[in-house]
């Protein structure tokens, strides 16, 4: 491949001096490419070749068993000023880290193929897409970014000669010197030897060590959240960890949400839902189940897209009553990672429908029976497919205007105080609302606070000062306060006093998005509590579904104590960013101390 872009050209080559790979290899993103890489993997043991019958086109890949998940002790920003990247990231000096990661990366492609992956982030002819380079040793990675992104010589010619594109450079940090053999899943298995480092001033990635999802996809945590969300504060739009989805009534309208919910809260499953009894006529249309980038047009409008082209999703309790449209999407074309591999050639994970097998291989390649006392498939197992390949998937899915945004969802897993449902009073409110989100802390976290807050659903992700990021949207809402989308908080989550779900969840959460879209039409009223706007139980859909008033109310009360606590926690939580807590918020606490002293 021909390749004209000097920039471009000059930092391969600068990189190749680096890492010295036996040989640079320029992806041009072609189902042969794919076809061909596959098959080399296969040859390697990196990847198993599923029952062509069962699973056409479909692969498996074991992992090493370190390297099974995102590292968040070894992901690191690297700023100027440490105040940049706030409390709730891991600050590292500039200079020294490119020492260190100079010194890993020196040599480190030592036996591998050097592989250039030209790459977008959303359409490629839309103004709200961004264009990166990553540099790889693993083939296993190259597979997934052509799954997972827009990939190959189409984005070099859209790249033309500029110099824009973000500089993602990974390597597995398994270098094969005087012949070493390769293994089936090479990389560096002690923790402290991965790195995965991010320099927002510099737009660059740098990862060492693991190939794993998140690490290694670098177009996908690294680029699309943590340099994004840096890029969206200094151009004035939003890199969110969110879903986006359609919803389409019976006459054919859509009305499209943003959703954010901390990792592993089913954001998947919400972004296929398949609506309940009661529901006829409706459709719910997946744009994206992880990353939302929302840019104002000139109206104002929230504009969205999805800047993945597939979905990572996790395998275990996946199953046609959790999320048929997944299961439906899996049948073909994908990359299975960590799934165990049953005797007829298949895949198998806990949670999927009917009995398990009663023989199948783990995720590491040891025999297994239902009586194991280990997982057949890690928890953190994954797919790797196409969004094209989804049922519910969205006509306007690659509409490179974006779909215009009415409404922005936030929430957690939380078992008391918190409402099913509630509207913001206004956008700053809104802001506080998503500011304070989290999840429940577990037991091991028992003595402090109750809440694990998740600011955003961003506490992993967010490139620069959390506080700077709540400024952000407080002034885009100021901005265009004439079109900004309302805002919500769900919790499907809450229980009752014996400890039962009093939500049934899943299809069931159609109910509570057709109440915020007739709140966003203005249908229907809601009241007022010491939280936000609740919904009056005859406005919510109820044909399908026993529940009644009382257990209704007792979804949506915040008795009075559990409040005050909140306060208090709250206070505390916003005590880490110090003087960066905008004052707007500050001012909520005190409303909301008000709201529930005077029992509203
Ligand atoms: O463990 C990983 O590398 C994957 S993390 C992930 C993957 C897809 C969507 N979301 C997440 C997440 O952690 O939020
Ligand atoms: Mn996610």
């Amino acid at each position: 491949m021909e390749i004209h872009n000097l920039f471009l050209k000059n930092w391969v080559q600068e990189m190749e001096s680096l890492c010295t790979p036996k040989n640079v290899y320029w992806c041009d993103g072609s189902q042969e490419e794919y076809n061909r890489l596959c098959e080399d993997m296969v040859e390697a043991g990196t990847f198993i070749r599923l029952n062509e019958e069962k699973r056409p086109n479909c692969f498996l890949a074991r992992s090493h068993p370190s390297d099974v998940a995102r590292v968040e002790d070894r992901t690191f920003i690297c700023t100027s000023n440490q105040e940049d990247v706030g409390p709730t990231n891991n600050w590292f000096d500039i200079d020294p880290m490119k020492e260190k990661l100079g010194n890993l990366f020196k040599g480190c492609m030592a036996g591998r193929t050097m592989y250039v992956i030209p790459f977008s982030m959303g359409p490629l002819n839309s103004p709200i897409s961004h264009i990166g380079v990553q540099i790889s040793d693993s083939p296993y990675v190259v597979v997934n970014q052509r799954i997972m992104t827009r990939m190959g010589k189409e984005v070099l010619n859209i790249l033309g000669d500029k110099n824009n594109f973000i500089k993602c450079m990974h390597s597995v940090g398994m270098p094969l010197i005087n012949n070493q053999k390769d293994i089936s899943w090479p990389c560096a298995p002690n923790p402290e030897d991965k790195y995965i480092v991010h320099f927002p001033e510099e737009r660059t990635i740098w990862s060492y060590g693991s190939g794993y999802g998140g690490n290694a996809l670098l177009g996908k945590k690294c680029f699309a959240l943590r340099i994004a969300s840096k890029m969206a504060n200094e151009e004035g739009w939003l890199a969110e960890h969110m879903l986006i989805l359609g919803l389409e009534d019976p006459n054919g309208q859509t009305t499209y949400v943003g959703a954010a919910f901390p990792s592993a809260c089913g954001k998947t499953n919400l972004a296929m839902m398949m609506p309940p009894e009661g529901f006829e006529g409706w459709k719910v249309k997946t744009v994206g189940d992880d990353i939302a980038w929302i840019k104002p047009d000139k109206d104002g409008k929230f504009r969205a897209i999805n800047p993945e082209a597939g979905f990572f999703g996790v395998a275990p309790g996946t199953s046609y009553s959790t999320n048929p449209n997944a299961m439906e999407m899996l049948k073909n074309n994908c990359i299975f990672t960590n799934v165990a591999l049953t005797d007829d050639g298949d895949v198998w994970w806990e949670g999927m429908d009917g009995d398990p097998p009663s023989h199948a291989i783990d995720w590491q390649g040891n025999e297994w029976t239902p009586n194991s006392d280990k997982k057949a498939a890690h928890p953190n197992a994954r797919f790797t497919v196409p969004s094209s390949q989804c049922p519910s998937l969205d006509e306007d899915w690659e509409n490179p205007e974006g779909v215009s945004i009415e409404a922005f969802i936030f929430g957690g897993r939380l078992s008391k105080t918190f409402p099913l449902v509630y509207e913001s009073f206004n956008w700053d409110h809104g802001i506080f609302m998503a500011s304070t989100m989290g999840s429940e802390a577990t037991a091991a976290a028992i003595n402090q606070a109750s809440i694990r807050r998740d600011p955003f659903a961003m506490l992993p992700f967010c490139g620069y000062n959390m506080a700077q990021h709540w400024r952000h949207w407080l002034d885009l809402g100021h901005k265009y306060h004439k079109s900004s989308p309302k805002i919500f908080r769900v919790n499907w989550f809450r229980k009752d006093s014996e400890g039962n779900f009093l939500w049934p969840g899943f299809g069931e959460n159609m109910r509570i998005l057709k109440w915020i879209i007739d709140r966003v039409k203005g249908k229907v009223s809601a009241k007022s509590n010491s939280f936000g706007l609740v919904p009056n139980f005859e406005d919510i859909i109820w044909s399908g579904l026993e529940f009644d008033n009382e257990k209704f109310s007792s979804l949506i009360e915040i008795p009075k104590t559990e409040g005050l606590k909140e306060i208090d926690e709250v206070k505390e939580h916003f005590d880490r960013f110090g003087d960066f807590i905008p004052s707007e918020l500050e001012l909520q606490i005190t409303q909301l101390e008000e709201r529930l002293n005077n029992e509203i």
